[in-house]
């Protein structure tokens, strides 16, 4: 297996004018990550819009970037749902296609129980040969149980990693100092450095689709100790994510990229196309980027 850890691109999913899904455009995003230096891609997770797309359309993504990166960097295919069912569908898909594991956030929309929770882990990784890396994102799914969720599947051999997208650093600490050593990614950019000093090994993010540069000095400053370095380039980062939030992050990172040259088009319905206001501060954003 891999050593996982690093900074991975939560892809984001461009789509056509129709709705359709701009496969071109992902190719030249893959392309653009590569180029930026990125370790890996998190392929259909909550920033590729996944729970707006149909099970087929998220298949035809693992599929189509599995073959432009072509081993280059490391995958893990986000195959978390409602339905544990699909969900196995998905990850069998991501194994044919060598990813490198695969994740899942809990099912949501039902509150389901901690056992079934578990349950559904468990059939994700019994389908495939493919390690886990476990979503928590418990300001969307609502499920503020995962760290004795994790606790409790601790020996089960495939699962190697938890995705922490949450401002409670404490919880991320303890992942990291469960009995079996996991991965640790942070999930919110604009806290990587405080992700990374309680212990992260990485981080996944959305905005690293256009400024992984700053990210990866973020990254490699920590890791060299240099934290005056390590701040001024979260310092950075931030300054961009702060004046992105008003107007809708994913629409914003999509404005950004299409200023890039990757045309993105909107993000799907019921998400609200970007205002006129947010399409002039991407647009002074990309500048600065370029
Ligand atoms: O995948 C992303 N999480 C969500 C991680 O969007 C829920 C983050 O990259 C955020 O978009 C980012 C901005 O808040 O930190």
């Amino acid at each position: 297996m891999k050593d996982l850890k690093g900074i991975y691109a939560a892809l984001l999913t461009p789509f056509n004018d129709d709705g359709s899904i701009n496969f071109d455009s992902i190719t030249k995003l893959v392309e653009f990550n590569i180029a930026q230096g990125l370790h890996g891609l998190y392929v259909c997770g909550s920033t590729g819009e996944s729970p707006l797309m149909s099970e087929e359309e998220r298949i035809a993504i693992l599929r189509h970037v599995a073959k432009v990166v072509n081993g280059r960097i490391k995958l893990i295919a986000h195959v978390g749902t409602i339905s544990t069912d699909s969900a196995v569908r998905m990850a069998k898909v991501a194994e044919q296609c060598a990813y490198d594991a695969v994740s899942a956030v809990v099912p949501f929309y039902f509150s389901f129980s901690a056992e079934a929770i578990k349950g559904y882990y468990k059939d994700i990784i019994a389908a495939t040969s493919l390690p886990m890396v476990i979503y928590n994102f418990p300001g969307s799914s609502g499920f503020n149980g995962m760290l004795d969720m994790v606790n409790e599947l601790i020996d089960e051999p495939k699962l190697v990693g938890v995705k922490h997208t949450s401002v409670n650093l404490f919880d991320l600490e303890r992942f990291k100092n469960l009995k079996k050593p996991l991965v640790v990614f942070n999930g919110f950019d604009e806290m990587l450095i405080g992700g990374l000093s309680m212990g992260a090994d990485g981080g996944i993010g959305s905005t690293y689709n256009f400024m992984g540069k700053i990210i990866l000095d973020i990254y490699n400053a920590f890791n060299k100790g240099d934290m005056a370095a390590a701040q001024a380039a979260q310092n950075k980062a931030n300054r961009i994510i702060d004046a992105m939030i008003p107007y809708g992050v994913f629409a914003m990172e999509k404005a950004i990229l299409t200023e890039l040259g990757i045309p993105m088009g909107n993000c799907r319905k019921p998400f609200t196309p970007l205002s006129q206001e947010g399409w002039e501060v991407a647009k002074k954003i990309a500048k600065e980027l370029k």
